[in-house]
């Protein structure tokens, strides 16, 4: 059972008792145990089965959880959720999961209307008898309508950080398969595309029965679809689709070319090569009948004087025009980030001290941390008055001369306020060290509404940067309305950098929009917003996205030294 599994798991858990109006301290516990443990990354059962440790190591796992999480990692399941289970229809479960629903208000709809499935729910909002409920009103039957349709999306493709966990453990599973001579992963995965339809795999195989009965035998395995003479896929258990294609080692490098995509890439390439004569499929490349290209993706390029792209760059963008320039970026590469700008303490919503996440940063090896809780209006993630983040700095300053080599940062994530304007005035903001500024409310707004709150924000000489800029959370919301260019243009004229939010289901500013940003000389950072110290480790999420979006070290600030950031952030001010 993968961490993310148990985390589904016990985040189930959370809204059953939500739903049945359980203690909100008992559902706060599951929630931030189920974040811990998405975040943790070091297979649980790996822990569990190891006598010299204990799962309550973990933050947010006390005594109780770490017996049922052990319960849950031995037979698979666990009681205590049967009972929930049993106490509410199935059908209605799903509804809970309809993104802007949760389980409150699903709780409301299935008491006061008895709406028991997603069909009887889209039939109410058409009806228009949802709006009649308390707490309720037409645009929230909207909005329920347009996560219904996310909803039915959602379900087919997995978070890339997601699917990434699945490759890993698959990989670790086929590492121990004696007839695989060579395996690498293909496709959007390989691409690090934010989302991953499925997971393409492609081996070099001495015995094909073999590596097939293999990849038959991995534990996650729930049906086995296709199995033909080089071709086999299968369904696993969150979903995901694996394809698996067993390929002669004289074509592995084509055959990588080609699955690895993208389509779009692939159709230049292949009209590159008709130009020249020559002929790219999966088997490789062809001047007549003549193979002379096919064992590595090196060879296959260089036929057409063309460099080995990174997968990341492979969309049909603007990767031919730099290739035909001389110009393919340097992509930046995680171990250029020496500083994370973007992360909360157990003073709002995180759930770790400001000393454990900055011994945590430190030893990944990082410089500086950041941390940036929330400000007051986000009350429910236990946003810091003025008192209180003064307070906190205080707490920061007298930390600051034991980290030795390290700084954190005093920093505020200040909330872009409905009516517009900042949550705290610029006095205060002028004490901090860097600001984040995010939107949190008032996401319905107009596209004009919004694009101001933006833009006034953007001016501010004490905001440093744009957090998550444009709200998205994949397969739940999509961004607000926003006129992105118009803000990227603010932003360069007033200093402010942008930031690519490298939380897996944000990944916000996307790919494109980073290159959009960089096309304006706006200086992106990529941050964790972690609140949890094992949350820092999705900066690598991000960096795959900065890549994506033809980012280099240059283009992203907090590849810098300490020193030059504040060079940069005392230009703005
Ligand atoms: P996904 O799985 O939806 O996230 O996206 P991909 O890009 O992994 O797409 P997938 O799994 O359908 O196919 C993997 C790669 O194989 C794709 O990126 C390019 C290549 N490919 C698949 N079908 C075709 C096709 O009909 N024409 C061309 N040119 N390439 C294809
Ligand atoms: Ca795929
Ligand atoms: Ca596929
Ligand atoms: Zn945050």
């Amino acid at each position: 059972m993968t961490n993310a599994e148990i985390a589904n798991i016990l985040d189930q858990i959370a809204d059953l008792l939500e739903f049945q109006d359980a203690n909100p301290f008992r559902v706060r516990a599951y929630r931030n145990a189920a974040r811990s443990v998405r975040d943790y990354s070091e297979p649980l059962s790996r822990i569990a089965a190891d006598p010299d440790r204990t799962l309550t190591d973990i933050a947010g796992i006390g005594k109780d959880l770490a017996e049922k999480i052990t319960t849950l990692l031995q037979t698979g399941s666990l009681p205590m959720l049967q009972e929930l289970l049993a106490e509410v229809p199935e059908s209605v479960l799903a509804i809970m999961r309809v993104p802007g629903l949760g389980p409150k208000r699903a709780a409301a709809i299935y008491r006061e209307l008895g709406v028991k499935s997603l069909e009887e729910l889209a039939e109410a909002c058409r009806q228009q008898r949802i709006r009649e409920l308390k707490g309720f009103g037409a645009k929230t039957e909207e909005s329920i309508l347009q996560g219904l349709d996310i909803a039915m999306e959602a379900g087919k493709r997995l978070l890339w950080a997601q699917a990434d966990q699945i490759a890993q453990a698959l990989r670790a599973h086929l590492a121990s398969c004696v007839s695989i001579r060579q395996m690498e992963f293909a496709g959007s995965y390989r691409r690090g595309k934010d989302t991953v339809g499925d997971l393409d795999l492609l081996v070099i195989a001495g015995e094909v029965g073999e590596t097939m009965d293999c990849l038959g035998a991995y534990e996650g395995v729930r049906q086995v679809l296709l199995r033909g003479p080089t071709k086999m896929s299968v369904r696993l258990a969150e979903g995901l689709q694996v394809d698996l294609r067993v390929v002669p080692a004289e074509s592995f490098g084509a055959a990588l070319q080609y699955f690895t995509g993208s389509k779009e890439h692939n159709v230049v390439l292949r009209s590159m090569a008709r130009s020249r004569g020559l002929k790219v499929n999966e088997y490789g490349v062809f001047r007549d009948e003549e193979l002379i290209a096919g064992r590595t993706e090196e060879e296959v390029y260089a036929t057409l004087e063309l460099p080995c792209f990174p997968p990341e760059l492979r969309e049909a963008r603007q990767e031919f025009d730099w290739a035909a320039a001389g110009r393919l970026p340097e992509l930046i590469e995680l171990g250029d980030i020496r500083g994370d700008l973007h992360a909360h303490s157990d003073w709002s919503d995180g759930i770790a001290t400001i000393e454990e996440m900055a011994d945590a940063a430190k030893a990944r090896g990082l410089k500086y941390l950041a941390i940036t809780d929330h400000s007051k209006r986000a009350t429910i993630a236990n946003g810091l008055d003025a008192a209180r983040l003064r307070r906190q700095w205080a707490e920061i300053d007298q930390l600051n001369p034991r980290l030795k080599g390290f700084t954190v940062l005093k920093g505020v994530e200040v909330d872009i306020l409905e009516r517009g304007g900042l949550d705290f005035d610029d006095k205060l903001l002028a004490e901090a060290d860097w600001v984040v500024a995010s939107v949190h409310f008032g996401q319905n707004q107009s596209r004009d509404q919004i694009t101001r709150r933006l833009i006034d924000a953007v001016k501010n000489p004490y905001v440093s940067a744009i957090a998550h800029p444009t709200g998205r959370l994949l397969g739940e919301r999509k961004s607000y309305e926003i006129d992105l260019d118009a803000v990227l243009k603010a932003a360069h004229d007033h200093g402010t950098m942008m930031e690519l939010n490298a939380h897996p289901k944000r990944l916000d500013l996307d790919d494109v929009a980073c290159a959009a940003a960089k096309n304006y000389g706006v200086p992106i950072v990529v941050s964790t917003d972690s609140h949890t110290i094992d949350g820092l480790a999705a900066m690598r999420y991000g960096v795959v996205q900065a890549r994506r979006g033809g980012l280099t070290k240059a283009d992203v600030a907090n590849t810098r030294t300490l020193a030059q950031l504040q060079k940069l952030l005392r230009k703005k001010r």
